[in-house]
């Protein structure tokens, strides 16, 4: 992680790398996805709320459970849980000891399917499990949502969006502004090209704005990730198993890990898995 890197993710929340994946490597997800189409379902934590602004003709569509499709199509989907251009961006933002929170899913929209009300803890009390803070130097947050980008999004198709700066936000977010009625303005609608990543925390506030562009799909992969003593969200795979962990490599295994402290595998800039006799910050 660079220095513009560093100085525009402790501004703004978040962060657009461009080209983190190869056009193969979105090729081979995309076909993961294409052959495995009957498995999208409509997004069950989709809510716009009483918001007229977000909401569509029907629900967004989401796939689950990639890691455990057939072979060889969860394959680029292990790959990505520990992405060699993604490690040093994490170990750099939680610092020594990361795991994935719980398995990716794919989001995807077409036209007139709703946003989402947009959510985000802030600053405004201390949340243990999605928080920023910047302390001796260094960036610290709970958990972090790496959007890898299957296919373009231009600024106003719809899809991610965020209040870039809100995870230092003091104040609760007015609902008007979370529903998207009033200052539109200080709402930002993410464009990235197929194969950039973004990289936003949960405590910026983000949400999803109803998807508008009649002539291309939403396909993004979420891949969310927390410091090593910590767990978010429910469902996670624990390395003991399922039956499949042990086919993943030991980089991929460690990220599977449980929270905890001592003895934990940790994963280098070069993605070798290491661990240490003492704990690393
Ligand atoms: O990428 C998006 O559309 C927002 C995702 C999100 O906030 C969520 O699913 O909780």
């Amino acid at each position: 992680m660079n220095e513009r890197e560093k100085f525009l993710f402790d501004l703004q929340g978040f962060l657009v790398i461009k080209n983190v994946l190869t056009p193969e490597e979105v090729c081979k997800l995309n076909l993961s996805v294409d052959k495995n189409l009957t498995k999208q379902d409509e997004d069950p934590n989709s809510a716009v709320g009483k918001s007229k602004t977000l909401s569509g003709t029907h629900k967004r569509g989401i796939f689950t459970g990639m890691l455990a499709w057939q072979k060889p199509w969860s394959q680029p989907f292990r790959e990505i849980i520990v992405h060699r251009k993604a490690i040093p961006y994490l170990n750099e933002i939680h610092g020594r000891g990361w795991r994935l929170d719980h398995e990716p899913f794919i989001l995807t929209s077409d036209y007139g399917s709703e946003g989402l009300l947009l959510h985000g803890a802030t600053n405004h009390s201390f949340f243990g499990a999605a928080y920023y803070i910047y302390t001796n130097g260094k960036m610290r947050c709970g958990m972090v949502v790496l959007q890898y980008q299957l296919a373009d999004v231009n600024e106003g198709d719809g899809g991610l969006c965020v209040i870039p700066g809100s995870h230092k936000a003091n104040f609760p977010c007015p609902q008007e502004i979370r529903n998207w009625e009033v200052n539109p303005e200080i709402v930002y609608n993410v464009s990235a090209k197929a194969g950039d990543l973004i990289i936003f925390n949960e405590a910026t506030i983000h949400g999803t704005l109803p998807w508008k562009n009649k002539e291309r799909e939403r396909r993004s992969l979420l891949v969310r990730y927390s410091p090593k003593h910590l767990h978010y969200a429910g469902g996670y795979y624990d390395v003991t198993f399922p039956d499949w962990v042990d086919e993943l490599t030991e980089a991929q295994r460690s990220v599977l890990e449980p929270p905890y402290i001592y003895n934990r595998p940790l994963l280098e800039n070069n993605g070798e898995t290491v661990v240490r006799p003492h704990v690393e910050y």
